[in-house]
């Protein structure tokens, strides 16, 4: 703790030195005043209006980085997500190397994504840099079912510890979405669809933008009909009920300079969801019902200091609220009336400072308020609890001759219920100059707070509170390599490991139970990923992980986790029509389910599988597209959560009209 007050009293006195050095450079142009992040935007193919990966600045970094001159980062863009016909975010993470994705059905099933094997509650989940992970869950974590992509512009996906930016959570890494942000003259885009399930969508979006003021406000739904969550058994007399699923979306992104040296960014996400649910593994119920309300919003205002200073003072809400239902239908269905409110709201200040591209200081200090409610309307019970946290964080990054960056960061915490935490991370990357290879590594230490859920508990009924509670620690490396090949080829390969200590679980030896730390678990592996493009035409690209879990308390292998992975994907591109196959692998992997009759939890297996999926496109105009998918064409009955269903084989057609 001495060290890191030591650098954070260096830094106390270089921020008050700074506005010195500030009044000797006031001679700053109009031509920065738009500020470093803006100034830094990277060049766009001037034909098709992309840019180009390794030019893509990784806002999760809170400065100008570039994809380039980061070691640990996966980016998902708007054309994989279009060539893909990925409607869902949860569809299109599970193609990244590292990650894994667990549904238990889709249309609003849970879907949780583990990072390199972490707990799905070791991520901070980020749209638009605000933290959206749900305060009122067991773990904190983010539910990725109800995230349509029409609006996301790209996703930035961190693997490794990352609490030194992030804080708590961000353990196994940070997945940060980022919706759209309009350019140019403006215009109004509208798609639609319809398919399996009875499944619609429509939405609209009113974009356009120049350096003064620009806009993007997206509007939608999606219906579908569905089929049964739950797995019906073969014995099961009664066919089981069609689990519908209902949302309304909105997103807003917006940005103008009122005054030259000032910058106000502001945007918004709203989304309603009616899910009808299941009981369990195999257990239908008629009528069990789940409406969610999830909320957040952000305002930054930054501030051109000078050519190398750049102030930001942000505030960011977010809110889930999750509301379910069930009516009696039988002797073993217990009816519900329950809602779970989580609620984050915090403000950041952050200072920039940018040394011509050589070495950008980024240090800030961030303030965040949890709350959490939980109303049970049959017993009576209503719990309401909360927590803060200020952290105060600094990130160096050096960019040395394009050979060499380094990026390390540094933060304290002072959580109101545990004290003092700290986080570190440090990520090097030295390209070798003409072959062009990429060494990389990253190595840190992160933490992640007990829930509001896991300190007090859920008023009494099944979990009571432990107050000893302590936080969950971790230390994680991973080194890769990165190889261009040809110029026409890019191979991956990174080794990863992830020890854990302190890890919470539910102790259900008295009854009724409590969270207590207990776990270590270790996570090892490797990810690989290979691009080839050998004709212009022609894209194939495919990954591969390897994941080992260990819980060492017990010996065993995670739930849920897969040790191989495999992911593959061909794209041709014809003139205006381009069609996409892909193949995704998932092998056999741990599982496990409540027996309600003998009252205890039973092992399973579930079987590998392999789903490939065709997406096309063709451009009739160039406003209007043509896109249709087939999903599951070799109709694989296939398992992601023990007794539930995903989709069988199925279709979808839809359009793009873009109005300019
Ligand atoms: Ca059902
Ligand atoms: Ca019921």
């Amino acid at each position: 703790m001495l060290k890191i007050n030591n650098c954070f009293i260096s830094l106390l006195f270089f921020l008050s030195i700074a506005p010195a050095i500030y009044a000797q450079d006031n001679g700053s142009t109009p031509d920065n005043l738009t500020g470093i992040i803006e100034a830094a935007a990277p060049p766009t193919n001037a034909q098709t209006g992309e840019v180009a990966l390794d030019d893509v600045i990784i806002s999760a970094y809170k400065s100008n980085i570039t994809y380039a001159e980061s070691a640990s980062v996966a980016v998902i863009t708007q054309k994989d997500i279009e060539k893909g016909g990925y409607r869902f975010v949860s569809d299109v993470l599970q193609s990244v190397s590292g990650l894994q994705l667990v549904q238990s059905s889709t249309l609003g099933g849970t879907a949780s994504v583990f990072i390199r094997g972490a707990k799905t509650g070791n991520m901070v989940v980020l749209i638009d840099g605000v933290k959206v992970n749900d305060i009122s869950t067991i773990e904190r974590t983010f539910d990725f079912a109800t995230l349509a992509t029409d609006s996301i512009e790209r996703i930035e996906i961190i693997k490794g510890p990352q609490s030194a930016l992030y804080g708590s959570d961000a353990t196994g890494g940070i997945i940060n979405i980022v919706t759209k942000k309009g350019k140019g003259k403006p215009a109004v885009t509208l798609n639609m669809y319809a398919g399996s399930y009875y499944t619609t969508q429509q939405s609209a979006n009113i974009s356009g933008g120049d350096s003064s003021l620009n806009y993007s406000l997206t509007a939608g739904q999606i219906s579908a009909q569905g089929y049964s969550k739950a797995a019906k058994p073969k014995n099961a007399a009664a066919p089981f009920d069609d689990d519908g699923f209902y949302q309304r979306y909105a997103t807003g992104k917006f940005g103008f300079t009122p005054v030259a040296p000032l910058l106000i960014d502001a945007g918004f996400t709203a989304k309603k969801s009616a899910i009808e649910v299941d009981d369990s593994s195999y257990t239908d119920d008629p009528n069990s019902d789940e409406e969610r309300t999830e909320l957040s919003g952000y305002t930054t205002i930054k501030h051109t200091i000078a050519s190398f200073w750049e102030q930001s003072v942000t505030v960011n809400a977010s809110r889930t609220q999750r509301e379910y239902y069930d009516y009696n239908d039988g002797a073993w269905d217990w009816p519900a009336d329950n809602t779970y409110t989580g609620s984050l709201y915090s403000a950041e200040w952050l200072q920039v400072f940018s040394l011509k591209n050589v070495d950008t200081l980024t240090v800030g200090v961030n303030y965040e308020k949890e709350l959490s409610h939980i109303k049970d309307y049959l017993n009576g019970t209503s719990i309401n609890n909360d927590n803060s946290t200020t952290g105060f964080f600094a990130q160096n990054h050096i960019n040395a001759g394009n050979i060499l960056y380094v990026t390390a960061g540094v933060r304290a915490d002072n959580n109101e219920i545990f004290g003092w935490q700290q986080s570190y991370t440090v990520s090097p990357a030295i390209v070798i100059p003409k072959i062009k290879t990429k060494l990389k590594a990253n190595y840190g230490k992160g933490y992640k707070a007990p829930s509001l859920y896991q300190i007090y508990g859920d008023g009494g009924s099944i979990v009571v509170e432990n107050k000893d509670l302590k936080p969950e620690e971790n230390t994680g490396y991973d080194i890769g390599i990165e190889q261009p090949l040809l110029s026409i080829a890019t191979v991956n390969l990174t080794y990863f490991h992830n020890k854990y200590k302190d890890m919470i679980d539910y102790d259900s030896s008295s009854y009724p139970g409590r969270y207590i730390n207990i776990n270590r678990v270790k996570t090892y592996g490797y990810e690989s990923s290979i691009t080839i493009t050998p004709l212009k035409a022609l894209t194939l690209s495919g990954g591969y992980t390897y994941l080992k879990t260990e819980d060492e308390t017990t010996d065993k292998p995670l739930m849920r986790r897969p040790e191989h992975q495999v992911y593959s994907s061909l794209t041709v591109t014809i003139a205006k029509f381009e069609i996409c196959a892909t193949g995704t692998y998932i092998g056999k992997r741990k599982d496990a389910y409540y027996d309600s009759t003998t009252y205890s939890t039973v092992d399973v297996t579930l079987d590998g599988y392999f789903k490939a999926d065709i997406a096309a496109r063709y451009a009739l105009t160039p406003q209007l597209t043509i896109h249709a998918k087939a999903e599951n064409i070799t109709n694989k009955k296939y398992q992601q959560t023990y007794g539930y269903t995903m989709p069988q084989r199925s279709y979808y057609v839809g359009l793009t009209a873009m109005l300019q």
